[in-house]
């Protein structure tokens, strides 16, 4: 939910969470997707936990924990740690991979193609690596784009962006979603949505804006522009804030039509294990979710109206206006 991070509920159980966050972070690193995959389905299950967990048996009987993630929390529980951290995310490789992998545009595979060609540093990549033009801005700018931005900063971008795209086109609205929006206080990188309530002037947005921001100076990198998306069209770029001493920052920028906004707000509100499960759930509901629309099955278009439908129209309306929905 979209709520501030000050009504969730506390996580009783951080001492556990962080060390399996380490091990879901290095496995993903090795594109191990079933291990990391599987301890962030364990780690979300013990966020959700609302008590300080205090044994074996009591983890277990947590939906979603096995018998081998009991062992690790019994582990955690008796010593602090998990020795299984030290063997899997320690070690020259593991902290390589984990350095590689902050370069935009390089993945696992990239990242141990690396490891194998011997580079250990930046510097190796930088003066020995075959890189694309996405993996230059990511080393050009690799300090910048792996520090969190403060909340205060993110409201500025916000502003900045929302300023050119008014001056362009009047009534235009521009919203910052992301982890920003979940109220997350630091954030990756800065994901503005754009529309317009008038259902077409979104249209006038996209390039004009882009245009304007670049020759503002205000950005400084394209990475990837995207604008084959059906209605909604992409970019993914860096930015920076006039003045001295300001950040590059990564910016995402999505202009879409006012009739897709809902699940456009959604989608990019994320988070991305959240909106894995609301895809999952609509399927299960014999529908079909994503950043466009929310569907009765293919083959029978039904209105998400007919009460068959209701309860997942529940789920989704629950998410965006969270202040009615009392969870
Ligand atoms: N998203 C998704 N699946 C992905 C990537 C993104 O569903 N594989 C959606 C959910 C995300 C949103 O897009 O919340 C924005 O993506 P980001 O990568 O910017 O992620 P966050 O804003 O959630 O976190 P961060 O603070 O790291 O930017
Ligand atoms: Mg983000
Ligand atoms: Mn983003």
């Amino acid at each position: 939910c979209a709520r501030p991070s000050s009504s969730k509920p506390v996580d009783l159980n951080t001492h556990i969470t962080s060390e399996l966050s380490k091990l879901a972070a290095t496995y993903k690193s090795k594109n191990d997707t079933w291990r990391s995959v599987g301890y962030e389905r364990a780690i979300a299950a013990i966020r959700n936990y609302s008590k300080e967990i205090t044994s074996r048996e009591e983890a277990l009987a947590i939906p979603g924990i096995g018998g081998r993630l009991a062992d690790k929390i019994a582990e955690i529980l008796e010593s602090g740690r998990l020795r299984k951290v030290a063997e899997v995310c320690e070690g020259e490789e593991a902290e390589t991979l984990r350095l590689f992998l902050g370069v935009w545009g390089a993945g696992p595979s990239t990242a141990q193609a690396w490891y194998l060609q011997d580079f250990r540093t930046l510097d190796d990549l930088r003066t020995k690596a075959t890189l694309t033009r996405h993996q230059q801005i990511g080393l050009k700018h690799y300090d910048d784009i792996n520090s969190r931005i403060p909340r205060s900063e993110v409201a500025e971008i916000e502003e900045h962006v929302r300023e050119a795209t008014l001056s362009l086109v009047r009534g235009a609205e521009v919203l910052v979603c992301g982890s920003y929006r979940r109220g997350k206080p630091t954030c990756g990188d800065v994901d503005v949505l754009i529309t317009h309530p008038d259902g077409q002037s979104h249209e006038l947005i996209f390039r004009p804006l882009l245009v304007r921001l670049r020759e503002s100076g205000f950005l400084t990198d394209d990475l990837v522009t995207q604008e084959d998306n059906g209605n909604q069209k992409k970019y993914l770029g860096v930015c920076r804030l006039p003045g001295e001493g300001r950040k590059h920052r990564r910016l995402d920028v999505i202009v879409v039509p006012y009739q897709e906004r809902a699940t456009a707000l959604m989608y990019f509100t994320g988070s991305a294990h959240f909106n894995r499960s609301m895809r999952l759930l609509a399927t299960k509901k014999g529908m079909s979710l994503s950043e466009h629309s929310l569907r009765a099955g293919i083959v029978r278009q039904v209105c998400v109206c007919s009460a068959r439908n209701r309860a997942v129209l529940k789920v989704f309306v629950d998410y965006l206006f969270p202040e009615t929905c009392g969870c």
